[in-house]
């Protein structure tokens, strides 16, 4: 095992990663900024470092001054959480270079799945099932983009290779606007990613968004868990996560894990990652993308399977073998996580940062709080919103939103503009309540457009 890990992220995934590193007995080494003195990572760790000025670039982001305060405190491995370096290969491989575990898969794993032509180009080599589309980058003027469209099927998806997030992605209903959308997709992809190529897939309509995590270690052994369901979304940001999904039955959820097993073997996965797929009114599934860290919302498969996704990855990266049989976890009961931003629902979600007055957060039970939050605290401006996650676990699907319910009502976040009172619509909806809700929900059943 690690004697020491540096954990290089702040909030409240830094906080999780702490209580891991303590359950195994390894040391914890907080980094932050220079506004982050009085965050709770830094007083759950054993010692801190501070890297860099307010801002990420300086500080969360800072490669040099990572690698110097893992040096410097004697750490053996870093943990990125995720967000800032958990998906760079520059950094994977500098940590490398230093002699220092990167607590994720390796840089070629991370590489392969970075460019999203190629990710898809090996899964269907691999016998995962993707959309139809071009199979490569596409240019406006090639004349061949019509017949393609026209097989394919409109309407049509134009994304970035380089892409996520749906940033350069244009939906096309028919071939008046198709070479307009791929000049309009490459000048956005080129200005968020520096990398104009797009390409072409069959648009799925009304899709549902279903991830697997997956484990694998470094022998070749490969495991799924339980699905999760992240159709609630609000401009590809997730909002409520469940697990399982009331859209899949047992059936298809052995065919996907399957799939996702296959993706992770392709890609000689280690550690543990997430692979995402969309999925149609038909129940037909197709590949979109795998992440290769851990996730804002691995706590309701932790709450599903009793398996500690965090001490997991900590064990694959040291080298250990994979204990977990895909066919012998059984899910049990039923959680969803609703994730509390500092933002202004009535403001169009406006960042809210700014200090926390009273704070009183739910307990009682089948409710996790994952926060890194206090009374007093101060939500600096420079990171992101997200303050608390609230995660219910029930015997089935009512009680778990019954007791998120509860919870949500008892949350009193004083002086600080937040998302609670959103969740409260969402799970008092009938649609919601119903169960199986597409990506489409927030907008035609909450927001009304
Ligand atoms: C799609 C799609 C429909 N058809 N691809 C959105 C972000 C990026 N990761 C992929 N996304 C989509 N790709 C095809 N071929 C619909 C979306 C999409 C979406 C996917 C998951 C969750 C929410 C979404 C919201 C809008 C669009």
């Amino acid at each position: 095992m690690f004697k020491k890990v540096l954990i290089a992220n702040r909030g409240e995934i830094a906080c999780r990663i702490i209580r891991a590193c303590r359950e195994l007995d390894v040391k914890a080494v907080a980094i932050h900024s220079q506004v982050d003195r009085e965050s709770m990572h830094v007083r759950l760790a054993d010692q801190s470092v501070c890297v860099g000025e307010a801002s990420a670039s300086d500080s969360y982001l800072n490669i040099p001054s990572i690698i110097a305060a893992a040096e410097i405190s004697g750490a053996d491995a870093i943990h990125p959480g995720y967000g800032f370096l958990a998906e760079n290969t520059y950094f994977a491989e500098v940590c490398e270079a230093c002699g220092l575990k990167f607590i994720g898969p390796s840089r070629e794993s991370i590489e392969q799945m970075g460019d999203k032509i190629a990710a898809i180009e090996l899964m269907k080599k691999s016998g995962v099932p993707v959309v139809p589309g071009s199979g490569g980058p596409i240019s406006a003027d090639d004349p061949k983009i019509f017949a393609m469209a026209k097989k394919i099927g409109y309407p049509v998806i134009i994304k970035a290779t380089a892409g996520g997030g749906g940033k350069g992605m244009r939906i096309v209903t028919s071939e008046q606007t198709l070479q307009n959308a791929i000049i309009i997709a490459q000048t956005e992809a080129k200005a968020a990613f520096g990398n104009a190529d797009v390409y072409m897939e069959k648009y799925i309509e009304e899709p549902h968004h279903i991830e697997f995590q997956i484990l694998g270690d470094k022998y070749g052994k490969t495991a799924y868990l339980p699905e999760r369901d992240c159709s609630i979304q609000r401009r590809h940001q997730k909002l409520v996560e469940e697990s399982p999904s009331p859209l899949i039955s047992e059936s298809l959820r052995k065919k996907m894990g399957k799939a996702a097993r296959h993706a992770a073997a392709a890609v000689k996965y280690v550690t543990i990652g997430t692979v995402e797929f969309l999925v149609d009114k038909k129940g037909r599934f197709y590949f979109m993308e795998m992440n290769t860290r851990i996730q804002v919302e691995h706590p309701i498969t932790e709450m599903v399977t009793g398996i500690d996704l965090v001490k997991e990855q900590i064990k694959l990266a040291v080298g250990e073998k994979l204990s977990v049989i895909s066919e012998k976890v059984k899910v049990s009961g039923h959680a969803i996580e609703c994730r509390i931003n500092a933002e202004d629902p009535d403001k169009d979600f406006i960042a809210s940062p700014g200090k926390i007055g009273k704070l009183y957060l739910p307990g009682g039970p089948g409710i996790r709080i994952d926060t890194h939050v206090y009374s007093g605290y101060t939500i600096p401006p420079y990171y992101d919103s997200l303050i608390a996650k609230i995660i219910s676990f029930g015997a089935d699907r009512g009680e778990s939103i019954a007791r998120m319910q509860r919870a949500l009502r008892e949350v009193e976040i004083e002086n600080v503009k937040n998302t609670a009172s959103l969740h409260v619509k969402i799970m008092d909806s009938e649609q919601f309540r119903k169960g199986g809700v597409s990506t489409d929900f927030l907008s035609k059943h909450i927001f009304g457009k």
